[in-house]
């Protein structure tokens, strides 16, 4: 019997949180998987993202970025992937003004250049996008689905929705298997600490450790609809699987407000959250007159997807870890 050949995936944006559990849920079934990491990541002997300790040994790495888009082509013609999960790019809602032009060009010109060399060198390699609820924006309706209008509000969901066109335009005129999963947050120990669960569990930690007294936020009042990011990888990848390719909302469909957070983490260390947290008006963001929650009744129904881990074990895992971390620096 001739043994197959292993379904070859190739990631990108591998070092950050979806990449390196994507990474570890393809190696566990069998894949060789392929990662795109910055150049910066090669030139230290033994540097290791630290988001891929536990995978690093057992990947292919090729050095690339989304600004060199020849380098992209190149990797794909090289490695001729059955799979290609395009998850880097620019992750802040809040864009400086001076970066608009970075953002915008790296997140359209990386996914159409991922797009047309798959086209050319290997048009059966099934591809997604990594999209964001940002895309949708001001939304006229919550929850929101696949078909609710976007009307983006930031050059980041702008430049998402672009990208969300290209593989669409992509999958109709050239016939690719091109999707785009419409993320909401989504969180977990490998969280960076910009954002606004790590900064608070990582805050609980530390002033229940003693190593911090106060926590400055913007906006507690503001809504989400946390997810757990695992749970969102195995959306992705049933997404790639499927018989057809189809764009779904991938979120819980429950919202929550920043309070709601700090109850859950400061109640995790047994502190209450008022005697430390600070409001800040340099954190503070507009509030969304529609909140965005999502409405994933579609990949439920379509292929079988779950939400599993509520809210408050995913902040407390989260807790947990960063009482570890802490302890050991
Ligand atoms: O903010 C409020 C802030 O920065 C969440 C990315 O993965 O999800 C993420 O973007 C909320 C906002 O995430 C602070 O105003 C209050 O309403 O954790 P965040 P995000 O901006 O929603 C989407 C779907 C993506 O696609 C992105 O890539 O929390 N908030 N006070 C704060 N947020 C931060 N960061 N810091 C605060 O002090």
């Amino acid at each position: 019997m001739v043994a197959s050949a292993k379904r070859k995936a190739l990631i990108t944006g591998a070092s950050g949180q979806d990449g390196s559990y994507l990474a570890e849920k393809l190696l566990s079934v069998g894949y060789e998987v392929h990662c795109v990491l910055r150049n910066h990541w090669f030139e230290t002997e033994g540097l290791v993202p630290p988001n891929l300790s536990i995978s690093y040994d057992h990947l292919h790495l090729h050095a690339g970025s989304l600004e060199n888009v020849l380098g992209l082509s190149r990797i794909v013609r090289e490695v001729m992937p059955d799979e290609c999960y395009h998850l880097a790019g620019y992750s802040f809602v809040e864009v400086p003004f001076e970066e608009e032009p970075t953002v915008l060009a790296s997140l359209v010109s990386g996914t159409h250049a991922l797009l047309a060399a798959i086209r050319e060198f290997v048009p059966e390699c099934r591809f997604f996008l990594a999209g964001s609820s940002e895309m949708i924006g001001a939304a006229p309706e919550s929850p929101q689905s696949e078909t609710t209008a976007c009307r983006p509000r930031s050059i980041y969901g702008l430049s998402k929705l672009s990208g969300f066109h290209i593989a669409r335009f992509y999958r109709e005129k050239y016939g690719i298997y091109a999707v785009t999963g419409i993320l909401y947050n989504h969180e977990s120990v490998r969280r960076g600490t910009q954002f606004v669960t790590r900064k608070i569990t990582q805050g609980a930690a530390a002033i229940k450790l003693g190593r911090q007294k106060s926590l400055s936020l913007g906006n507690i009042d503001a809504v989400r609809d946390w997810g757990y990011a695992p749970d969102y990888i195995d959306a992705i990848y049933r997404m790639v699987q499927g018989d057809e390719p189809k764009d779904f909302v991938i979120a819980t469909g429950v919202g929550r407000t920043v309070r709601d957070l700090l109850e859950v983490a400061f109640g995790t260390v047994g502190i209450n959250w008022q005697d430390h947290v600070v409001i800040e008006p340099k954190f503070y963001r507009e509030i969304e007159a529609v909140p965005l929650i999502g409405d994933a009744r579609a990949i439920e129904l379509e292929l079988g997807w779950n939400a599993t881990k509520p809210f408050s074990e995913i902040i407390e895992e989260m807790v947990v870890s960063d009482l570890q971390l802490l302890q050991k620096a």
